[in-house]
């Protein structure tokens, strides 16, 4: 018997850039609302939404100022339970971006803790008297001194996301209010941002530094992780049919795998897989998991996030059919897809022309960055382009716009609505085939690498992916009949020929 999380495609919804329901730029759950029948009928079953909390938005919400209430940017919370309650409706569930390594410097419980050294919540934080080498994951030293108390506070990414205490059972006990308060909402499970950087413990030995870089060892996966995960695991289990998402901060896939199953987070993210700087390493790097996860635990499978350049970019070079060759692998692998938004659209990368046009506080640090090293305001542009999640976090572009104002919070792309609407086709005929059983249970048959051509059998069906050259394979199946090719695919009693960059599934 499957859990519905594993019957499930997920799609990741960048709350600002979605739909904007009142024509203030930013998108909302107004806009949302309007767009569940859109999900509907591309056929997903779960939305992940990135942080709706109130927030100063230094970190786009990922810096929460009041855990308890909704941003005012994305609506009310009757606006929530509205959208909720629709997407229920349309059998969608909904799961929340938590955010619980750090808290925006402006939440309450920071106030009180930085308003002086004998206050209640002063150890709800990370302070210390003298600074250890930790750099912050951003860039630059992780320690901002607090002038007011002449201490130190600890800040793993932006100055303005202070690190919780985890090793204080009382913030424990908090965040645990805050998980039970949003699944009474009727949220359906939580996506865990950087949760194995829980700061557990008080031991800050400094990081090793190689060849000038900063090797992150003993400020993340600190030890009592493992049991903390699984307690975490547990106590959302224990409520109910909900579904944890772990985000590792790691494209390790041995540091990805050990968190997720019965005695940890449902899933966690395959950064190894979804975030690769090419397709090259794609076939081998599932191969890898197809072994990994032969117990039957399940693997994520994304090419996409709102923290990486889109995959018709950086996977597929602006090409057609190697977005749907992609699409159809993450869309009958052995695993829990995660659509990122715009991408069943073949939505392309937004890239800032200016720091004017910069938005994203990565891009901003690597701009600074480069100018205090010496480099020129054009090299420090080029290097905050490189590392700008900016690029994926353009307004979706629907066919009557994102916005009734002109102007999106963020810079637009040009959109091509017929490619739009062969990508959409195309993704919807491969989530209804991901509905049925074959491709719904866990492991595989039949799997193999030959090459630059993966192939496998899931239930009745053969999948054939050509990630390089026009070849030909084998047919030792006999009669098989297509079932959804992104090229055509000649077939006869012996062989199978496939063109370059084809994607075919033959019923079998
Ligand atoms: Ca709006
Ligand atoms: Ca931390």
């Amino acid at each position: 018997m499957l859990k519905w999380w594993q019957e499930t495609v997920f799609y990741e919804i960048y709350m600002p850039s979605f739909k904007d329901g009142n024509g203030d730029g930013i998108g909302d759950f107004k806009g949302l609302l309007e767009k569940v029948p859109y999900l509907a009928e591309l056929g997903v079953g779960g939305i992940w939404l990135t942080p709706f909390y109130p927030s100063p938005k230094v970190d786009n919400g990922y810096d929460v100022s009041d855990y308890y209430a909704v941003d005012p940017d994305y609506g009310t919370m009757a606006d929530l339970e509205a959208f909720v309650a629709e997407a229920h409706r349309h059998g969608i569930r909904v799961i929340a971006d938590m955010v619980v390594n750090h808290v925006s410097t402006e939440h309450a419980w920071f106030v009180e803790s930085r308003s002086s050294r004998t206050n209640p919540k002063r150890d709800w934080f990370v302070w210390q008297d003298a600074p250890n080498n930790w750099e912050s994951f951003f860039g630059g030293s992780a320690w901002e001194w607090d002038a007011g108390t002449e201490q130190y506070y600890y800040h793993s990414f932006a100055t303005e996301q202070v690190d919780l205490n985890w090793a204080n059972p009382e913030v424990e006990r908090e965040i645990w209010k805050v998980f039970d308060f949003w699944l009474d909402k009727g949220l359906d499970g939580f996506r865990l941002d950087v949760i194995n950087n829980l700061t557990l413990t008080r031991d800050f030995m400094d990081n090793p530094v190689v060849d000038g870089e900063q090797q992150h060892v003993f400020d993340k996966d600190q030890p009592g992780m493992m049991a903390k995960m699984a307690e975490i695991g547990e106590r959302i289990r224990a409520r109910g049919d909900y579904f944890t998402v772990g985000e590792i901060s790691s494209d390790n896939l041995a540091e990805i795998e050990r968190y997720a199953g019965s005695d940890g987070l449902d899933v966690t993210f395959n950064f190894n897989f979804g975030s690769v700087a090419s397709r090259d390493g794609i076939v081998a790097e599932l191969a890898r998991m197809q072994q990994v996860y032969a117990d039957g635990r399940m693997p994520t499978l994304f090419f996409g996030s709102h923290d990486m350049s889109r995959s018709w970019n950086r996977l597929a070079d602006g090409r057609e059919d190697v977005a749907q060759l992609l699409s159809m692998l993450m869309l009958t692998a052995h695993g829990v897809p995660f659509v990122y938004f715009g991408e069943e659209i073949g939505m392309a990368d937004f890239v800032p022309e200016s720091m004017r046009e910069m938005r994203d506080v990565q891009g901003v640090y690597a701009y600074e960055l480069a100018l205090q090293d010496g480099k020129s305001e054009h090299e420090a542009l080029v290097a905050a382009q490189e590392k700008t999640r900016d690029k994926a976090r353009a307004p979706m572009t629907w066919p009557e716009g994102f916005s009734d104002k002109t102007e999106a919070w963020i810079g637009e792309v040009t959109p091509d609505f017929a490619r739009g609407q062969r990508m959409f086709a195309f993704y919807q005929a491969l989530i209804a085939l991901r509905k049925t059983a074959d491709f719904c249970e866990p492991g595989y048959r039949d799997f193999k690498v030959d090459g630059e051509l993966l192939t496998y059998v899931r239930g009745e069906h053969l999948v054939c992916l050509n990630f390089g050259a026009a070849r030909e394979m084998e047919n030792k199946w006999g009669d098989l009949t297509p079932v959804l090719a992104n090229l055509d695919v000649v077939v006869d009693a012996d062989r199978i020929m496939l063109p370059a960059f084809a994607a075919v599934i033959f019923k079998i």
